[in-house]
């Protein structure tokens, strides 16, 4: 089974490169999408032995997302993977991931950084439980961790879903996704790398109350 991971990366040259390294040895592929970034996160992730594709402008994580997978089931993956640019996820996670999809136990798989709690500082908790509880009123789906961006899908799922949100709207359009195509989904606990810099990158409480805003908007217009 081929296994392609699919990297979003905006402005991540700083450690671009090293998710992928880290990645090469645990799949069979893995797919950079440079979503317009201004530094050199395309050239680091090609010389670390990406396939790396481009928007020539910066047109959001949904979008990202959306042509990764695109060419992830083009190039013949059996199963996608989704997975940051910033260091936050662990590649020894990826088979951990995959393993549900390959036994034929499941369509999607979403990393749960709580299942072990006290690794997410408590600011981060709270929004991520809003984040949660959003999902579930808008889309009646509780997943325990709707933010996450480490996610696999087996070839089938990945071809059937279809992303309309360009920007962090996705993580939550995606439990909508698994919903709708009645998906089985596996949650499995991964363990989150909380570094200064994926911190201080991070999306912060503005970001959070644009997306909530946009996914309510999105509901209520049908
Ligand atoms: N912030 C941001 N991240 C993007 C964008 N396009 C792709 N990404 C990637 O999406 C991933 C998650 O972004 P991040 O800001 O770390 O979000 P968080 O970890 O959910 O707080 C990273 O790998 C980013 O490089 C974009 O337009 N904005
Ligand atoms: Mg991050």
């Amino acid at each position: 089974m081929k296994t392609t991971v699919v990297v979003p990366a905006f402005n991540e040259a700083r450690t671009v490169g090293g998710v992928v390294r880290g990645l090469r040895p645990v799949c069979g592929q893995v797919i950079v999408v440079d979503d317009g970034s201004s530094d050199g996160t395309a050239a680091a992730a090609a010389a670390a032995g990406a396939t790396v594709l481009r928007h020539g402008l910066n047109r959001g994580l949904g979008a990202a997302l959306g042509t990764g997978i695109t060419a992830a089931v083009r190039s013949g993956a059996d199963i996608v993977v989704t997975f940051d640019a910033d260091g936050q996820h662990k590649p020894e996670d990826v088979s951990r991931m995959v393993e549900p999809i390959a036994a034929g136990r499941a369509d999607a798989v979403i990393g749960s950084r709580l299942l072990d709690r006290r690794k997410m500082p408590l600011t981060r908790r709270l929004a991520n439980w809003i984040g949660n509880a959003l999902t579930w009123s808008l889309f009646g789906l509780w997943v325990s961790d709707s933010q996450s961006g480490l996610r696999a899908f087996s070839r089938q799922a990945a071809t059937e879903l279809e992303i309309r949100t360009d920007r962090m709207e996705v993580s939550s359009e995606i439990v909508k996704e698994v919903r709708r195509h009645g998906w089985r989904l596996a949650e499995t606990p991964i363990e989150p790398v909380y570094t200064e810099y994926s911190l201080s990158k991070g999306q912060g409480f503005l970001v959070g109350l644009k997306t909530a805003g946009r996914l309510v908007l999105r509901r209520l217009m049908g």
